[in-house]
C-alpha cells in the first residue's frame, strides 16, 4: 500500500503552473462571480441556491466549513457565506454518486494512483462498501453485517485500548458526545481528532495560563478593539468572513498589526462584496502595519515588544502596564520582568528578520492602548516552540489588561465547524476527571481513566502493532497527517480500518487488511427519523451553540447519519452498560438532554438551541475570570529557540491554497497568491534561489533528513515569492510525506508541519 502511495505522491507529470503578481486585495466582484460559477458547474443554480439562501441563517444550516461565527443580530440577505463556504458546499452537494458499480469498475490500486484532487472530485458514497483481505476491489456489505464485522474485531481484541477513534471537527454535538460515551462504555479513551493536528496548542496555552482552553472575543469584541494583532493567520482564505469583522473594526478605527512571512492580500485590504455601490464604497486597507516576520520567530517578535514595553512604562509608571489588573488578577508578573530583563533585545530582534524601527513603532501603539485582540491560527500553531509562543502572546495581553474586558483577549480562530464543540463535548484522548466524573454519575459505569492516544501517538501505536483497529468518524486521516509513508503503513498494519465518510478520499485507499466505508449524511442533508426532521447542533470558533439543519434530500436512501452511525454500532457491541441507543438514533432531543445533564453550561438545551441564533456557552476569561489552580491568570517564562540552518537548508510551512479545504482540493489555483494551475510548487525568495542556483519554474526535489531517514517529495516547481529569506511554502497535504512523525510541538504533540527542515535539489 505504502508503495502507492508513494507514486500519487511523486507524479512525475505538471498541471501546468501559470504565475502572475499576488493580488492586493481579496474578494470583490471576482469572489462572487467565482462562487456562482462553481456552483452552476457543480451541482447547478437551483439546487446550489436551495442551499446557500439557509447558509448561516437562523435556524438555516451551518456552513461546512470553517468555524467563524455568524453575526447575533442582522445577517446579510444577499448571503451569510462566503466564496469558499460555496466551493464547500458545491463539494459537499455534489450530485456524482458512489454505488457498488463504481467499486466494482476501479480496483484500490487504481484510484490509489490518483491524486487527492482527481479522488475528491469522484463524488459522494452511497451505500456502505467493504473491502476483503487481499482483495482488489471494494464490495457491497450491508449495513448489518458490516456492524457485524466492525463489532466482532472490536471484542476479539485483547483490550480496548487497540482500538483507536479517530474524530473530524465536522461531526455535530449530537453525534460526537454519543460516540465518546460509546467508545468509552467500550473501555478506551483512544480519542485522537483532528484538533491534536490544529488548535491543540492554543488550548494547552490557554489553559495553563488563562484557565479555559477556548479564545475569549466575541463578534461585538472586534467592534470595539483599538488593535487587532493577526498572527499566522491566512483569513482571506480560510475564513474570509472574518473580513466583515476586520473591515468593521477598520471603520470604527481599530489598527490591524499583521504578522506572517507573506503578504496575504486577504490581510492587505478587503473589497466586500456586499457593499458594492453603497455609499460606503466596499474596499478597505486593512493591516495598518505588516510584519513579515521569518518563520518560526514570532516568540522573539512578542517578547521583543514586551521588552520595549516594558522600556516603556519604566520611563512614565502606571500609564503603560495595567497594573491594577495584574495586581488583581494576575500571578507571576514580577518573575516575568526580571526574565525580560534578562533577555537581549538585540537577539530577539535579529531573529526575527524585522527591522528594529518597525518593532519599536508596534510597541509605541501597543503602549498607548488598552483593548487589544490577539487572532492566530496554524501560522503559531505548528512549531515546536507553539504552546511557549502562544503563552507570550498571552504575557503581552495580560501586561496591557486586554483580557476580560469589551474589545479585548484571545481570538484562536477555529477550523473545522464544530471542532471547538466536539472538544467540548468529550472528544478528547485526555479527558478531564470531572467530565468522567459526570459521565459515571449520568450513565452509571465507570469510564477508562488512563489517558490514550492522540493523533502522532495513535499513528506510532498502530506502526508497532500496539494497536490494530483504526475506525475513523469523518476525516481523511492518511492525507491529514505527517509522514505520509510512515502513516501509511500504521494504516496498513491494522487488521481493520473504518472509515464513516460523505466523500471518497485516500483515507478509503491506504488500508488495513480489512476495510469498511459507512458513509453518512452531510450537514446539507435532510435528516428524517420516524417521519421527523431532526436537526444537529455545533459550537463555533467564539463559544456560540446553535442549530443546524440540512434540506436536500440525501443522494442514496442508504445513507445513515452520524448518529445513528454510532448509536448502531454500540448496540451491536454487546456493552456491558445499559444505554437506550435505539432512542437516542430516533430521537436527538433525548441526546441533547443527556447533554445537558452531563456538560456544564447546557441547561435547557433543548430550548435555547432552538433560538434563532443560539446562545453563548460560559467563557471565565470573558468574564475576568480565571479558572487555573489559583484562580488568576498566570505570566509565563518561555526562551526562544531558533531552528538551526545548515547552509543548504530551509525551513518550511505547509499552508493551505485558495482552492482547498484541507485535504479536499476544490481546484489548481491559488488566485490571491497568483499562482495558477498547479499544487506542486515550493515558493522561494528570489535571493535564495539565485544564491542556490535556481530559476523560477525550475523543477526540484524536497528532501528532509530528520532521525538519519530520508524523506523525499519529488517533482515541485519553484516559483519565486516575496518571503523571507531561508522560508520556503509548500502545499498541505502534498508535502506532509516531508514532515517527520518526530517533529512535533512541545507538550501540545502537535505535528510541526509549519517548521520543516528541508533541502531542494534540481531534480
Ligand atoms: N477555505 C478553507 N477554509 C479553511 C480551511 C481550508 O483548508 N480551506 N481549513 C480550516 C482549518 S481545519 C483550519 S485549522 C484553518 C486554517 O487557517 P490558517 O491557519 O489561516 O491556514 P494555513 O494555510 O495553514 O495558514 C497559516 C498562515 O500562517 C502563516 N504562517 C506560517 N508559518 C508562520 C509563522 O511561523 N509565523 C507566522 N506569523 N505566520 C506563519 C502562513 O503564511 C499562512 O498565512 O482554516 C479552516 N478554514
Ligand atoms: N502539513 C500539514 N498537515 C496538516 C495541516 C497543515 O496545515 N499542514 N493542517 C492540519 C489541520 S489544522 C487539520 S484540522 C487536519 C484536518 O484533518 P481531517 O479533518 O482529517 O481532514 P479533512 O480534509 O478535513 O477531511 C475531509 C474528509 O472528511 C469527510 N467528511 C466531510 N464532511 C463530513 C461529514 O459531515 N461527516 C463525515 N463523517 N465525514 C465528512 C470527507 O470524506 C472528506 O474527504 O489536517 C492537519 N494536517
Ligand atoms: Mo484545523
Amino acid at each position: 500500500m505504502a508503495k502507492n502511495k508513494n507514486q500519487a505522491e511523486n507524479p512525475t507529470s505538471f498541471t501546468g503552473l501559470k504565475t502572475t503578481k499576488p493580488a492586493k486585495e481579496a474578494a470583490g466582484l471576482k469572489a462572487v462571480n467565482k462562487s456562482l460559477k462553481i456552483l452552476a458547474k457543480e451541482v447547478g443554480l437551483i439546487k446550489g441556491l436551495s442551499v446557500l439562501n439557509q447558509l448561516n441563517q437562523k435556524g438555516g444550516v451551518d456552513c461546512p466549513g470553517c468555524a467563524w461565527p455568524d453575526p447575533d443580530d442582522e445577517r446579510s440577505k444577499l448571503g451569510e457565506y462566503c466564496e469558499n463556504g460555496v466551493k464547500a458546499i458545491a463539494e459537499e452537494i455534489s450530485s456524482k454518486s458512489l454505488d457498488a458499480s463504481f467499486f466494482a469498475q476501479h480496483s484500490v490500486q487504481e484510484l490509489s494512483n490518483l491524486t487527492d484532487y482527481e479522488i475528491g472530485k469522484k463524488g459522494r458514497i452511497a451505500q456502505p462498501m467493504y473491502l476483503a483481505e487481499n482483495a482488489s476491489h471494494y464490495e457491497a456489505i450491508s449495513w448489518d453485517k458490516a456492524f457485524e464485522k466492525i463489532a466482532s474485531k472490536l471484542s476479539d481484541l485483547a483490550s480496548p485500548n487497540e482500538a483507536i477513534f479517530y474524530t473530524s471537527g465536522r461531526t455535530s454535538n449530537e453525534a460526537a458526545f454519543l460516540y465518546q460515551l460509546f467508545v468509552r462504555a467500550y473501555g478506551t479513551n483512544n480519542l485522537p481528532d483532528c484538533s491534536n493536528m490544529c488548535h491543540e496548542s492554543s488550548g494547552k496555552a490557554l489553559s495553563q495560563t488563562l484557565g479555559i482552553g477556548k479564545g475569549s472575543v466575541t463578534l461585538h469584541d472586534f467592534e470595539k478593539a483599538e488593535v487587532i494583532l493577526i498572527l499566522g493567520q491566512n483569513p482571506g482564505t480560510n475564513h474570509p468572513r472574518m473580513l466583515n469583522a476586520l473591515q468593521k473594526a477598520k471603520r470604527n478605527g481599530a489598527i490591524i498589526i499583521t504578522v506572517n512571512p507573506l503578504r496575504e492580500a486577504g490581510l492587505v485590504a478587503y473589497n466586500n462584496p456586499q457593499e458594492l455601490g453603497t455609499v460606503l464604497g466596499s474596499k478597505t486597507q486593512l493591516s495598518d502595519h505588516y510584519l513579515q516576520i521569518r518563520i518560526n520567530s514570532d516568540m522573539a517578535l512578542i517578547q521583543a515588544i514586551n521588552i520595549i514595553l516594558s522600556e516603556h512604562e519604566k520611563e512614565s509608571p502606571g500609564h503603560v502596564f495595567d497594573q491594577t489588573f495584574i495586581d488583581d488578577k494576575t500571578e507571576g508578573f514580577t518573575a516575568y520582568l526580571k526574565h525580560l530583563e534578562s533577555l537581549s533585545l538585540d537577539k530577539l530582534i535579529d531573529q526575527t528578520g524585522i527591522a528594529r524601527g518597525i518593532i519599536e513603532t508596534i510597541a509605541q501603539i501597543l503602549a498607548s492602548k488598552k483593548r487589544i485582540i490577539a487572532c492566530w491560527a496554524m501560522g503559531l500553531t505548528q512549531h515546536k516552540n507553539s504552546v511557549d509562543t502562544i503563552k507570550e502572546v498571552v504575557n503581552l495581553l495580560l501586561l496591557k489588561g486586554s483580557i476580560g474586558k469589551e474589545g479585548a483577549g484571545t481570538c484562536p480562530v477555529r477550523g473545522h465547524s464544530n471542532v471547538q464543540g466536539d472538544r467540548t463535548m468529550g472528544i478528547h484522548e485526555a479527558p478531564s476527571d470531572k467530565l468522567l466524573d459526570s459521565i459515571q454519575e449520568v450513565f452509571n459505569f465507570a469510564p477508562p481513566r488512563h489517558h490514550g492516544f492522540d493523533v502522532v501517538n495513535a499513528i506510532k501505536a498502530m506502526h508497532d502493532h500496539r494497536a490494530k483497529v483504526f475506525f475513523a468518524m469523518g476525516g481523511n486521516f492518511l492525507s491529514a497527517t505527517p509522514d505520509t509513508l510512515y502513516t501509511a503503513k500504521a494504516l496498513a498494519a491494522c487488521d481493520l480500518t473504518v472509515q464513516v465518510s460523505t466523500k471518497l478520499n485516500r483515507s478509503h485507499l491506504i488500508h488495513g487488511k480489512e476495510a469498511i466505508i459507512l458513509p453518512c449524511l452531510a450537514r446539507t442533508d435532510k435528516d428524517v427519523k420516524q417521519g421527523v426532521e431532526q436537526f444537529v447542533s455545533v459550537e463555533n470558533s467564539m463559544g456560540i451553540v446553535h442549530s443546524s439543519k440540512g434540506n436536500l434530500p440525501p443522494i442514496s436512501d442508504a445513507l445513515k447519519s452520524e448518529v445513528d452511525i454510532v448509536c448502531s454500532l454500540a448496540q451491536r457491541c454487546d456493552l456491558a452498560v445499559d444505554i437506550p441507543w435505539t432512542d437516542y438514533a430516533n430521537n436527538y432531543d433525548l441526546v441533547r438532554d443527556k447533554i445537558e445533564a452531563t456538560i456544564a453550561g447546557f441547561d435547557n438545551y433543548n430550548d435555547r438551541v432552538r433560538q434563532p441564533a443560539g446562545f453563548y456557552l460560559p467563557n471565565g476569561a470573558r468574564n475576568n475570570e480565571y479558572n487555573t489552580s489559583s484562580k488568576k491568570a498566570q505570566f509565563s517564562i518561555s526562551f526562544f529557540e531558533a531552528i538551526p540552518l545548515k547552509g543548504s537548508e530551509f525551513l518550511m510551512m505547509t499552508i493551505r491554497s485558495h482552492d482547498q479545504f484541507n485535504t479536499t482540493i476544490y481546484g489548481l489555483d491559488d488566485r490571491y497568491r497568483g499562482i495558477y494551475n498547479e499544487r506542486r510548487v515550493i515558493m522561494m525568495n528570489p535571493s535564495d534561489m539565485k544564491a542556490a542556483n535556481l530559476n523560477h519554474m525550475d523543477v526540484v526535489d524536497l528532501y528532509n533528513y530528520t532521525g538519519g531517514q530520508k524523506r523525499v517529495a519529488k517533482n515541485f516547481m519553484v516559483v519565486s515569492y516575496d518571503i523571507p529569506s531561508r522560508c520556503v511554502a509548500t502545499y498541505f497535504p502534498e508535502a506532509n510525506v516531508l514532515v517527520p512523525i518526530s517533529n512535533v510541538a512541545k507538550v501540545s504533540n502537535t505535528p510541526a508541519s509549519k517548521s520543516v527542515v528541508i533541502e531542494v535539489k534540481l531534480a
